[in-house]
């Protein structure tokens, strides 16, 4: 029977729902090896000491605070609602979405101001709590337990707060957003105690192939060739390009160039260099950024 070893990582992942596929993707792309999750409360990686354990998001922060894991994988809204003690390593860059004040499309309420001595419903209390305070709201808070989206037209409440990434289930409810209260997204946070305890080592290599894996996500490879009159002004274009290399391929005066670009500013950079008279340039994604 496989039985979780002491001297591994343990990372908490959600076992069924939003976050759980991207989870699991990012875990292949940082190259750990593991069972298919489908039967399974976790699995062990075959090539890092790393079990997986799979439970309900709610539960993650608290394991993680507790030390019944050492890491977890988990929306920031749940950090914020549950406070649970962890550290927080990375930003995961998916499970994008933002808490949400939102009414009906018709309602009265305009503007925050407008919610004083109205009943607001949520799964997110404590964020909820902490918002109306901060801005001096007097409302009545009603925790709801799931589907706050129908809440307003059973009666429930003239408010909603709930989370929102499409918007879609906003708009199919007749709702609008009033404000927002925050944006979250998948994080990797950890017990302290695993940061100083005899899994750090592990630990560090295991973050350091998730920086690897999304610095890769924000950058692209390129690679053209160019007259060498060009070059002064590929430089200003590209100021961290590699040296040009003139190889036998290359057409006499002419260079290749290489350079790793930033996604923001991918296609201004490759609008500018076609604009500059680059006749072909080569797109590379990359895997990995190892630093
Ligand atoms: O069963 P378990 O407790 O593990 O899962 P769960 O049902 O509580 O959570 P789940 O799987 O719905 O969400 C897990 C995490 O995904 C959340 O904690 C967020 O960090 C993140 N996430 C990203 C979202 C959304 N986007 C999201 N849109 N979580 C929930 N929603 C819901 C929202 O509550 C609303 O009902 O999706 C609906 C709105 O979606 P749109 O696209 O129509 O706006
Ligand atoms: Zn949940």
């Amino acid at each position: 029977m496989n039985t979780l070893k002491n001297g591994n990582l343990k990372l908490a992942v959600q076992k069924e729902g939003r976050l759980t596929d991207e989870t699991l993707e990012f875990l292949c792309k940082c190259g750990f090896e593991f069972e298919s999750r489908k039967p399974r409360l976790f699995s062990t990686c075959r090539n890092f000491p790393l079990e997986i354990i799979y439970v309900r998001d709610d539960d993650i922060p608290r394991y993680v605070g507790e030390g019944i894991v050492d890491l977890g994988i988990v929306g920031q809204n749940l950090l914020y609602e549950q406070k649970a003690k962890v550290k927080k390593l990375l930003n995961l860059r998916y499970g994008f979405c933002s808490l949400v004040i939102a009414v009906p499309k018709e309602s009265l309420i305009k503007k925050l101001e407008d919610l004083k001595g109205k009943k607001v419903a949520t799964t997110y209390p404590v964020s909820t709590k902490a918002f109306l305070k901060k801005w001096k709201i007097q409302a009545e808070i009603v925790e709801i337990s799931g589907s706050a989206e129908i809440a307003p037209a059973l009666g429930v409440c003239s408010a909603i707060v709930d989370l929102t990434s499409s918007g879609s289930t906003l708009a199919l409810n007749d709702l609008r957003i009033l404000t927002s209260i925050y944006d979250s997204e998948a994080v990797c946070i950890a017990n302290e105690k695993v940061l100083v305890n005899g899994k750090k080592d592990f630990l560090k290599q295991l973050v350091t192939r998730f920086k690897a894996v999304l610095s890769a996500k924000n950058y692209k490879y390129i690679m053209f060739s160019a007259s060498q009159n060009l070059l002064p002004k590929l430089k200003k274009i590209i100021p961290n390009m590699k040296p040009p290399i003139i190889s036998p391929f290359t057409k006499v005066g002419w260079v290749t160039i290489s350079s790793v670009i930033k996604e923001d500013f991918f296609w201004k950079t490759v609008e500018t260099l076609k604009q500059k008279g680059v006749p072909e340039i080569y797109v590379l994604p990359i895997e990995k950024i190892v630093t």
